[in-house]
């Protein structure tokens, strides 16, 4: 899709029902077409008056806020923040335990940053479950290729000038309640199982930086 102004919504890479049972076409129908679409028009709400911000991309302009116009931070903290996670949480999923897993590099990067797939997968869920209230954990790549878990709030992102994320957990409510209503560590243990570790693993082979 555009990477810059005006933002629109990109389709989702598998059909709404691709995900069940693990997430089921409901939830995908509100999450992507209610929710994100939302941010999209937001987002791009937020930009129509600056005319000199709309050639900037989203990476760009999450990763410049405190530059942008003082009117237009907030909005697109929250929306572009809201665009940007949402794209990279549905395009690391696919169909349930389908048989992918990392690549040789980025498999040796995991074993040396966390000992093993097991642990990273055991702290993502410590930093998901940690998160009070709405927000995203997410596993990321540094400049020189090391691997950490961090989580935000609401729909802040990590710092793009030094952390590529490579795969994301959303932790909003709406992410589960109609198929796990409350209980977010049963959504975790099967929300693991839909990765495309093909997908995360090209995240961290081509990961970029602002
Ligand atoms: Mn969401």
């Amino acid at each position: 899709m555009r990477n810059h102004y005006p933002f629109s919504l990109q389709a989702l890479p598998y059909a709404y029902d691709a995900l069940s049972p693990v997430l089921g076409e409901e939830t995908l129908h509100f999450h992507h077409d209610k929710h994100m679409h939302t941010y999209v028009e937001n987002l791009n709400k937020a930009l129509e008056p600056h005319t000199e911000y709309q050639c900037l991309s989203l990476n760009s302009l999450l990763a410049k806020l405190d530059t942008l116009p003082q009117s237009a931070q907030t909005a697109v903290r929250n929306n572009g923040g809201g665009v940007y996670n949402h794209q990279l949480y549905f395009s690391t999923l696919n169909a349930p335990n389908i048989a992918t897993k990392p690549s040789q590099a980025l498999q040796a990067a995991i074993d040396r940053d966390f000992g093993s797939m097991e642990e990273m997968i055991a702290q993502l869920k410590q930093a998901a479950l940690g998160r009070f209230g709405s927000g995203w954990a997410y596993v990321v790549a540094d400049k020189t290729g090391s691997l950490s878990i961090c989580s935000t709030p609401n729909q802040d992102v990590p710092d793009f000038t030094k952390f590529a994320p490579l795969m994301t957990v959303d932790v909003w409510e709406h992410a589960y309640y109609l198929d796990y209503q409350n209980r977010r560590p049963d959504y975790f243990d099967a929300f693991i199982s839909l990765i495309d570790w093909d997908i995360v693993s090209k995240n961290y082979e081509n990961r970029t930086f602002v």
